[in-house]
């Protein structure tokens, strides 16, 4: 049975200009997935080259902390059974044109470079990204009176 978990799910610059935070949030909300943190944040350069420094040595590092760095970014973490996975599987693929339609990528983008929202790729990254991005006490911890209609 998969277990409860948390992950960490960003709304890309491109995705709060375009003003995508509410049908973004619905779709995990409306999945079964609870909130426990959100906050909007321009977090900066450094932060940014700390969050995607597995990528450092591609060739787009140097766009993808610039399009990061291009404006507010909404910082969420959900939690519920599978969320890692599953969370993935809400956002699409990587290459929106490569999403298929029902996903977040696959209904709202175009390109790699603009495509819109984050998610944890795994549950270990999960856990580093929130400790990343959010300071103790910000994820809060709550039971959600749908739970027993959901599990
Ligand atoms: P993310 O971390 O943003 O959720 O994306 P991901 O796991 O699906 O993909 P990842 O390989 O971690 O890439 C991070 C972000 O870099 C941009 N990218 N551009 N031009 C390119 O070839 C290229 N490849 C990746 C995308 O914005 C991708 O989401």
């Amino acid at each position: 049975m998969p277990s409860t978990e948390q992950t960490f799910i960003a709304i890309k610059p491109d995705g709060v200009q375009r003003g995508l935070i509410a049908p973004i949030i619905a779709r995990f909300e409306n999945r079964g997935f609870k909130l426990t943190a959100i906050k909007l944040v321009t977090p900066g350069k450094a932060h940014l080259e700390k969050h995607y420094e597995d990528l450092k040595d591609k060739k787009f590092f140097p766009d993808l902390v610039e399009y990061m760095n291009s404006g507010p970014i909404c910082a969420m973490v959900w939690e519920g059974m599978d969320a890692v996975k599953t969370g993935r599987t809400i956002l699409g693929a990587t290459n929106p044109l490569a999403s298929a339609p029902g996903t977040i990528r696959g209904d709202y983008a175009l390109v790699m470079g603009r495509n819109i929202c984050h998610g944890s790729d795994s549950v270990e990254n999960a856990q580093k990204e929130i400790a990343l991005w959010f300071k103790e006490g910000e994820v809060v911890s709550w039971k959600s009176a749908q739970e027993s209609w959901i599990y």
